[in-house]
């Protein structure tokens, strides 16, 4: 007798759900379910689930497919479970390909095809599920699509790039459903708009932006891709009008951490503020892809927020190389230096430097996994980790879900005043 497990959420039911199950029940005699507990989500970082493990349970149970139904609760449990029921098969979604390598030693994988276009195959209706269309002139996705995957109710279906060859070499390498060149299809196919272009890549961009609007889709986009502050207003003003908000693609603004972070510094943490030094290696970041602005949008985004008020002294400086850009400048609750260096071997990290202690952030310090404070007067140390690979977007998508579902235009996170803020900063170092 052949055994098979697979394991899932299952949450919002759908075809896709139902062919893994009848694929995997058809490699093998005997099919195992493994469905996630609440807990072990919340522990994978798994966001928005909607239905609760007794539901899920039975809709696993009324596909006919499972003969035993399971519950995965921790981590490392599949290998457990694997051993224990003898299993010979192991089956999971062509979307995992490579991750569960490590199981190789104790059975045999399968990866199947994922079901493609599962928004339009629902098979209920409570719980919609919302499509994400992307927009790039990028060849890579740095993680995007992943972190989409990790929010129960979204499904990154399709691409459009302007070049049909790269939007094809994009869409199959993510294994997307449907890749274009034709924005309108992407627009036709999508409810929310996630835009990956990089500033000055063709006038289109622009209008890109705009006719998403017009046509009511939520949009989330990079503020700094927006170069003139003139444009992020006009944006902002038509999407109040359309009643569709755009978001600001910087993910540490959505994470939870960031905020509780910012509450403790406001709570006098480290006692009354002084100094913060943030240092980006830009060789570690998004997989070496330089971009000054980009880091600079984020770095100075973190610093208003850390430290308010007016801004003085705003100075910069680069190397001869022009491969080492620092900003520094003076608020009235400190001062704040940026360095970035592409080549230069500087450390990433972020430190806030206060009367009482010190807050650090070590290595890549935009995606918050970790951080320590340091209380002058005291031997030990806080720690506080999280348990998220991935960069974050999860948590923005997860903003964008509970936006769309309470009607609610966002009234925190970046806001129009930050975008601009930073764009005028941006636009009077350019000048100096
Ligand atoms: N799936 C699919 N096609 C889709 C969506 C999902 O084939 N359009 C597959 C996934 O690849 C997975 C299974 O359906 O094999 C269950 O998907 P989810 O409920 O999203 O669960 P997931 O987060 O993939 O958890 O321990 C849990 C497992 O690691 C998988």
């Amino acid at each position: 007798m052949k055994t098979v497990i697979t394991y899932g959420t299952f949450d919002l039911f759908h075809k896709g759900h139902y062919n893994i199950l009848k694929r995997a029940k058809e490699l093998g005699d005997y099919l195992i379910v493994g469905v996630t507990s609440e807990n072990f989500d919340i522990d994978r970082g798994k966001l928005n689930v909607k239905d609760s493990l007794m539901k899920r349970i039975e809709n696993v149970r009324n596909s006919g497919f499972a003969d035993k139904i399971i519950v995965e609760e921790y981590q490392g449990q599949k290998l457990r479970d694997i051993k224990k029921y003898k299993v010979d098969i192991f089956a999971i979604g062509s979307d995992w390909i490579g991750k569960f390598d490590y199981i190789q030693e104790y059975c045999k994988i399968v990866y199947l095809e994922r079901t493609k276009n599962i928004s339009s195959t629902q098979l209920r209706n409570e719980g919609k599920i919302y499509k994400i269309g992307i927009a790039t002139n990028r060849e890579d996705d740095n993680e995007t699509i992943v972190e989409s995957k990790l929010v129960s109710g979204l499904s990154c279906e399709g691409v459009f790039h302007p070049d049909k060859k790269k939007a094809k070499a994009f869409g199959q390498k993510h294994q997307l459903d449907y890749w274009t060149d034709d924005f309108d299809t992407l627009l036709d196919k999508s409810d929310i708009l996630f835009f990956q272009m990089e500033p000055g890549s063709g006038g289109d961009f622009k209008d890109y932006l705009m006719r998403a609007i017009e046509m009511k889709k939520y949009v989330i986009y990079d503020g700094y891709s927006l170069e003139d502050p003139k444009d992020i207003i006009a944006l902002h003003k038509r999407a109040k009008e359309k009643k569709c908000p755009v978001f600001d693609n910087i993910s540490i603004a959505y994470n939870r951490q960031f905020d509780q972070l910012l509450w403790y510094l406001k709570g006098n943490i480290v006692g009354n503020l002084c100094s913060l030094n943030i240092n980006v290696d830009s060789n570690v970041f998004e997989n070496g892809e330089q971009n000054t602005d980009k880091i600079l949008y984020l770095s100075l985004y973190v610093a208003t927020k850390i430290f308010d008020g007016r801004i003085k002294k705003l100075s910069k400086f680069i190397s001869k190389d022009g491969n080492y850009y620092s900003v520094y400048f003076v608020t009235d609750e400190g001062e704040v230096k940026i360095n970035i260096g592409a080549g230069y071997e500087i450390e990433s990290g972020l430190e806030v430097i206060g009367e009482t202690g010190r807050l650090f952030i070590p290595d890549d310090w935009w995606n918050l996994r970790y951080y320590r404070i340091k209380h002058y007067n005291k031997e030990f140390m806080q720690r506080y980790s999280f348990n998220h690979d991935g960069n974050g977007k999860r948590y923005l998508f997860m903003e964008v879900i509970s936006v769309i579902e309470s009607g609610k235009y966002p009234k925190y996170k970046v806001l129009e005043e930050d975008s601009v803020k930073i764009m005028k900063l941006i636009k009077k170092l350019k000048d100096m």
